[in-house]
């Protein structure tokens, strides 16, 4: 089974994914063992490896590294084309359809493709949808887009509706990296009550609590990573 075949597998079965976001910026080569060590004690399933920015070219070396540390499913969240390295097991190819800036919604894409075409990357078509968490995030910058305030959840439904209609195999709402206030229950339960794809849920998710919150209101895969950077502690929460 594929990464995507695995995700409608545990979809249909109810089953939560959790996925853990390492930003290649911020992780130190030499903990990543130790790191591992502690999420393959945890509910972790997934890997994510990305941010906005990669100033100093880190991804594909902290990409190999985990590599040999987890038997996890590596996927690449790039923050731009240039983040693109063979070394993950696959790719969430993001248009950031809440967003109006072309760069975002299809120029990105169409630079990369010359370089999937000659790797084995799983390419996962995911429609990444910027919701306001109350506080100005590195993808708001980088892409110079707005997040959609959460009270407009209609708004919200239909970007993420659209996403499907469009042939996006999974709909990301995204708060930001380190938001003040993750998406709020009642959005994920009304875009999931809608939504055939499987649902990701990130950004400002900092307790069991909230990831448990975010999971019963209908989110398939939940992202955490500023929590984990912050304190490593947090995984004793999060045992097997
Ligand atoms: C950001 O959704 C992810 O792209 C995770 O956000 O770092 O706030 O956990 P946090």
């Amino acid at each position: 089974m594929n990464i995507y075949q695995n995700i409608l597998h545990s979809k249909q079965k109810g089953e939560k994914l959790l996925a853990i976001l390492i930003d290649p910026e911020k992780i130190n080569l030499d903990n990543i063992p130790s790191f591992f060590e502690k999420v393959h004690q945890s509910i972790t399933t997934h890997i994510f490896v990305g941010g906005s920015t990669d100033v100093n070219n880190e991804t594909e070396k902290v990409v190999s590294s985990i590599k040999k540390a987890t038997y996890l499913p590596v996927i690449l969240f790039p923050g731009d084309v240039s983040h693109i390295t063979n070394k993950a097991d696959g790719i969430l190819f993001l248009s950031l359809i809440s967003g109006r800036n072309p760069e975002y919604l299809i120029e990105q894409q169409i630079k990369a493709t010359p370089i999937l075409q000659k790797n084995d990357l799983e390419i996962l078509p995911t429609g990444y949808i910027l919701i306001d968490g109350k506080k100005e995030t590195a993808t708001q910058r980088v892409s110079n887009t707005k997040p959609i305030p959460q009270e407009n959840s209609d708004l919200i439904l239909n970007t993420a509706l659209a996403g499907q209609f469009s042939g996006k195999k999974l709909i990301y709402l995204e708060a930001g990296s380190g938001a003040t206030v993750p998406v709020e229950a009642s959005i994920i339960t009304l875009v999931k009550n809608n939504l055939s794809t499987p649902l990701i849920v990130g950004g400002g998710i900092r307790s069991k609590k909230q990831l448990d919150t975010a999971f019963h209101a209908g989110a398939d895969i939940v992202v955490i990573g500023t929590a984990f950077e912050e304190d490593e502690d947090f995984f004793d929460d999060l045992k097997k």
